[in-house]
Protein backbone atom coordinates (compact mmCIF):
# COMPACT_ATOMS: atom_id res chain seq x y z
CA UNK A 1 0.00 0.00 0.00
CA UNK A 2 1.24 3.42 -0.88
CA UNK A 3 2.10 6.19 2.18
CA UNK A 4 1.28 9.33 1.74
CA UNK A 5 2.82 12.25 3.34
CA UNK A 6 0.08 14.57 3.87
CA UNK A 7 -0.88 18.05 5.48
CA UNK A 8 -4.67 19.30 4.46
CA UNK A 9 -3.09 22.17 1.86
CA UNK A 10 -3.68 22.26 -2.53
CA UNK A 11 -0.62 20.52 -2.57
CA UNK A 12 -2.11 17.86 -0.42
CA UNK A 13 -5.14 17.51 -1.91
CA UNK A 14 -3.45 17.30 -5.21
CA UNK A 15 -2.51 13.52 -4.34
CA UNK A 16 -5.33 12.93 -2.24
CA UNK A 17 -7.57 13.52 -5.36
CA UNK A 18 -5.50 11.26 -8.01
CA UNK A 19 -5.33 8.45 -5.36
CA UNK A 20 -9.33 8.52 -4.68
CA UNK A 21 -9.90 9.01 -8.66
CA UNK A 22 -7.69 6.25 -9.94
CA UNK A 23 -8.60 3.48 -6.77
CA UNK A 24 -5.21 2.93 -5.60
CA UNK A 25 -5.15 2.08 -2.01
CA UNK A 26 -2.98 4.37 0.53
CA UNK A 27 -1.92 4.72 3.88
CA UNK A 28 -2.56 8.33 4.95
CA UNK A 29 0.37 9.86 7.37
CA UNK A 30 -0.43 13.36 8.44
CA UNK A 31 2.76 15.62 8.86
CA UNK A 32 2.21 18.56 11.21
CA UNK A 33 4.30 21.29 9.47
CA UNK A 34 3.29 23.66 12.02
CA UNK A 35 5.32 21.75 14.68
CA UNK A 36 8.01 21.17 12.37
CA UNK A 37 7.70 17.57 11.42
CA UNK A 38 8.84 18.04 7.93
CA UNK A 39 12.52 18.51 9.53
CA UNK A 40 12.66 14.80 10.87
CA UNK A 41 15.09 13.05 9.60
CA UNK A 42 12.98 10.33 8.22
CA UNK A 43 10.98 12.28 5.99
CA UNK A 44 13.93 14.37 4.90
CA UNK A 45 15.29 10.87 3.71
CA UNK A 46 11.94 11.19 1.48
CA UNK A 47 11.02 14.94 0.70
CA UNK A 48 14.76 16.55 1.21
CA UNK A 49 13.33 20.23 0.11
CA UNK A 50 11.37 19.37 3.68
CA UNK A 51 7.73 19.82 1.92
CA UNK A 52 5.08 17.44 1.43
CA UNK A 53 3.29 15.63 0.13
CA UNK A 54 5.75 12.77 -0.52
CA UNK A 55 5.16 9.09 -1.28
CA UNK A 56 6.33 6.08 -1.02
CA UNK A 57 5.46 2.70 -2.83
CA UNK A 58 6.68 -0.51 -1.63
CA UNK A 59 5.60 -2.33 -4.87
CA UNK A 60 7.12 -0.06 -7.51
CA UNK A 61 8.83 -1.84 -10.23
CA UNK A 62 12.61 -2.23 -9.19
CA UNK A 63 11.53 -1.88 -5.63
CA UNK A 64 10.70 1.14 -3.02
CA UNK A 65 9.70 3.98 -4.67
CA UNK A 66 10.25 7.33 -2.52
CA UNK A 67 8.93 10.41 -3.81
CA UNK A 68 8.66 14.13 -3.37
CA UNK A 69 6.97 16.74 -4.96
CA UNK A 70 3.50 16.62 -6.35
CA UNK A 71 4.04 16.77 -9.88
CA UNK A 72 6.46 13.74 -10.01
CA UNK A 73 3.79 12.00 -7.59
CA UNK A 74 1.08 12.82 -10.20
CA UNK A 75 2.89 11.48 -13.18
CA UNK A 76 3.88 8.32 -11.16
CA UNK A 77 0.15 7.44 -9.92
CA UNK A 78 -0.67 8.05 -13.64
CA UNK A 79 1.77 5.60 -14.88
CA UNK A 80 0.84 2.96 -12.01
CA UNK A 81 -2.80 3.19 -12.58
CA UNK A 82 -2.72 3.97 -16.50
CA UNK A 83 -5.11 6.63 -15.64
CA UNK A 84 -6.09 10.20 -16.07
CA UNK A 85 -2.42 10.95 -18.27
CA UNK A 86 -2.90 9.97 -22.18
CA UNK A 87 -0.62 7.50 -24.00
CA UNK A 88 -0.32 9.51 -27.67
CA UNK A 89 2.29 11.72 -27.92
CA UNK A 90 0.15 14.85 -28.45
CA UNK A 91 -2.02 13.83 -25.56
CA UNK A 92 1.03 13.05 -23.16
CA UNK A 93 2.34 16.47 -23.51
CA UNK A 94 -0.48 18.31 -23.61
CA UNK A 95 -0.59 17.28 -19.93
CA UNK A 96 2.68 17.88 -18.71
CA UNK A 97 2.70 20.99 -20.30
CA UNK A 98 -0.19 22.20 -18.31
CA UNK A 99 0.81 20.15 -15.09
CA UNK A 100 4.29 21.98 -15.43
CA UNK A 101 2.25 25.58 -15.48
CA UNK A 102 0.59 24.70 -12.70
CA UNK A 103 3.94 23.63 -10.52
CA UNK A 104 5.60 26.81 -11.40
CA UNK A 105 2.88 29.27 -11.78
CA UNK A 106 -0.59 28.76 -10.31
CA UNK A 107 0.99 27.05 -7.17
CA UNK A 108 3.55 29.24 -6.16
CA UNK A 109 1.83 32.30 -7.00
CA UNK A 110 -1.70 31.34 -5.11
CA UNK A 111 0.86 29.92 -2.22
CA UNK A 112 2.75 33.62 -1.84
CA UNK A 113 -1.03 35.27 -1.94
CA UNK A 114 -2.02 33.12 0.66
CA UNK A 115 0.62 33.97 2.75
CA UNK A 116 0.58 37.30 2.46
CA UNK A 117 -3.38 37.39 2.99
CA UNK A 118 -3.36 35.30 5.86
CA UNK A 119 -0.01 35.82 7.60
CA UNK A 120 0.85 39.79 6.47
CA UNK A 121 -2.37 41.58 7.04
CA UNK A 122 -0.71 44.31 9.07
CA UNK A 123 1.04 45.97 6.05
CA UNK A 124 2.80 44.50 2.77
CA UNK A 125 0.37 46.22 -0.05
CA UNK A 126 2.91 46.35 -2.49
CA UNK A 127 3.48 42.13 -1.97
CA UNK A 128 -0.35 41.43 -1.81
CA UNK A 129 -1.09 43.40 -5.21
CA UNK A 130 1.74 41.87 -6.78
CA UNK A 131 1.01 38.25 -5.91
CA UNK A 132 -3.64 39.29 -6.68
CA UNK A 133 -2.68 40.76 -10.01
CA UNK A 134 -0.34 37.21 -10.85
CA UNK A 135 -3.26 35.22 -9.59
CA UNK A 136 -5.33 37.30 -11.89
CA UNK A 137 -3.77 36.68 -14.45
CA UNK A 138 -3.11 33.16 -13.91
CA UNK A 139 -7.09 32.38 -13.55
CA UNK A 140 -7.38 34.42 -16.84
CA UNK A 141 -5.15 32.01 -18.30
CA UNK A 142 -6.95 29.16 -17.42
CA UNK A 143 -10.36 30.75 -18.42
CA UNK A 144 -8.92 31.73 -21.78
CA UNK A 145 -7.71 28.14 -22.28
CA UNK A 146 -10.83 26.42 -20.96
CA UNK A 147 -12.71 28.55 -23.41
CA UNK A 148 -11.47 26.35 -26.32
CA UNK A 149 -11.24 23.10 -24.30
CA UNK A 150 -13.26 21.00 -22.29
CA UNK A 151 -10.65 20.71 -19.49
CA UNK A 152 -7.26 22.21 -19.22
CA UNK A 153 -4.72 19.56 -21.61
CA UNK A 154 -7.90 19.25 -24.23
CA UNK A 155 -11.02 17.08 -23.97
CA UNK A 156 -10.39 14.84 -21.25
CA UNK A 157 -9.91 14.85 -17.99
CA UNK A 158 -6.43 14.53 -16.56
CA UNK A 159 -3.50 14.82 -14.10
CA UNK A 160 -3.29 18.55 -15.25
CA UNK A 161 -6.95 19.43 -14.06
CA UNK A 162 -6.32 17.84 -10.51
CA UNK A 163 -3.37 19.83 -9.83
CA UNK A 164 -5.07 23.09 -10.82
CA UNK A 165 -8.51 22.89 -8.73
CA UNK A 166 -7.67 22.72 -4.85
CA UNK A 167 -5.73 26.22 -6.38
CA UNK A 168 -8.94 27.18 -7.29
CA UNK A 169 -10.95 26.36 -3.60
CA UNK A 170 -9.64 29.11 -1.90
CA UNK A 171 -10.42 31.98 -4.57
CA UNK A 172 -13.38 33.07 -2.34
CA UNK A 173 -10.59 33.80 0.66
CA UNK A 174 -8.65 35.38 -1.89
CA UNK A 175 -11.18 38.01 -2.77
CA UNK A 176 -12.12 37.11 -6.52
CA UNK A 177 -15.25 36.55 -7.83
CA UNK A 178 -15.38 33.36 -10.58
CA UNK A 179 -18.57 35.36 -12.51
CA UNK A 180 -16.03 37.37 -14.11
CA UNK A 181 -14.18 34.04 -15.54
CA UNK A 182 -17.20 32.43 -16.54
CA UNK A 183 -15.00 29.11 -18.47
CA UNK A 184 -13.36 28.48 -15.97
CA UNK A 185 -16.14 28.78 -13.34
CA UNK A 186 -17.76 26.16 -15.55
CA UNK A 187 -14.80 23.62 -15.29
CA UNK A 188 -14.60 24.44 -11.83
CA UNK A 189 -18.38 23.62 -11.18
CA UNK A 190 -18.19 20.42 -13.54
CA UNK A 191 -15.15 19.24 -11.41
CA UNK A 192 -16.90 19.21 -8.09
CA UNK A 193 -19.36 17.21 -9.03
CA UNK A 194 -16.70 14.50 -9.05
CA UNK A 195 -17.52 12.12 -6.24
CA UNK A 196 -13.99 11.06 -6.16
CA UNK A 197 -12.57 14.49 -6.16
CA UNK A 198 -14.71 15.71 -3.44
CA UNK A 199 -13.90 12.63 -1.19
CA UNK A 200 -10.17 13.46 -2.00
CA UNK A 201 -10.40 17.51 -1.01
CA UNK A 202 -12.37 16.58 1.79
CA UNK A 203 -9.87 14.06 3.43
CA UNK A 204 -8.17 16.51 6.59
CA UNK A 205 -10.36 19.33 6.06
CA UNK A 206 -11.14 19.39 9.82
CA UNK A 207 -7.49 19.03 10.79
CA UNK A 208 -7.22 22.26 9.88
CA UNK A 209 -6.57 24.63 12.87
CA UNK A 210 -9.18 27.35 13.54
CA UNK A 211 -6.74 29.92 14.73
CA UNK A 212 -3.73 31.45 12.99
CA UNK A 213 -0.43 29.78 13.91
CA UNK A 214 0.99 31.35 17.14
CA UNK A 215 4.62 32.63 17.46
CA UNK A 216 6.36 29.17 17.62
CA UNK A 217 4.55 27.99 14.89
CA UNK A 218 5.75 30.96 13.22
CA UNK A 219 8.93 30.67 14.00
CA UNK A 220 8.72 27.18 12.39
CA UNK A 221 7.44 27.73 9.16
CA UNK A 222 8.26 31.37 8.47
CA UNK A 223 11.69 32.19 9.62
CA UNK A 224 13.32 28.56 7.57
CA UNK A 225 17.30 28.91 6.12
CA UNK A 226 19.69 26.41 5.33
CA UNK A 227 20.32 26.38 8.80
CA UNK A 228 17.51 23.33 8.79
CA UNK A 229 20.78 20.91 7.41
CA UNK A 230 23.66 22.32 8.93
CA UNK A 231 23.62 19.34 11.56
CA UNK A 232 22.19 16.33 9.47
N1 LIG B 1 6.44 22.19 -5.21
C1 LIG B 1 6.04 21.44 -4.05
C2 LIG B 1 5.49 22.37 -3.01
C3 LIG B 1 5.17 21.66 -1.71
C4 LIG B 1 4.87 22.63 -0.58
O1 LIG B 1 5.19 23.83 -0.64
N2 LIG B 1 4.30 22.08 0.50
C5 LIG B 1 4.00 22.89 1.66
C6 LIG B 1 2.57 22.77 2.08
S1 LIG B 1 1.48 23.29 0.79
C7 LIG B 1 4.85 22.43 2.84
O2 LIG B 1 5.18 21.28 2.96
N3 LIG B 1 5.23 23.37 3.69
C8 LIG B 1 6.02 23.09 4.84
C9 LIG B 1 6.79 24.31 5.25
O3 LIG B 1 6.56 25.40 4.70
O4 LIG B 1 7.63 24.18 6.15
C10 LIG B 1 5.00 20.39 -4.46
O5 LIG B 1 4.20 20.69 -5.36
O6 LIG B 1 5.00 19.28 -3.90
Amino acid sequence: MIDLYFAPTPNGWKITIMLEECGLPYHLIPLNIAAGEQFEDNFLAISPNARMPAIVDPEGEDGAVHLFESAAILIYLAEKSQQFMPQDQAGFYSVTQWLFWQMANLGPMAGQLSHFINYAPEGNDYSKTRYRNEYDRLLGVMNFQLGKNTYLAGEFYSIADMACFPWLLPYKHYGFDLAAFPHLRRWFDQLKQRPQLRKGVDIGKDWRPAASPDNDSRAILFNQTSAIYKDK
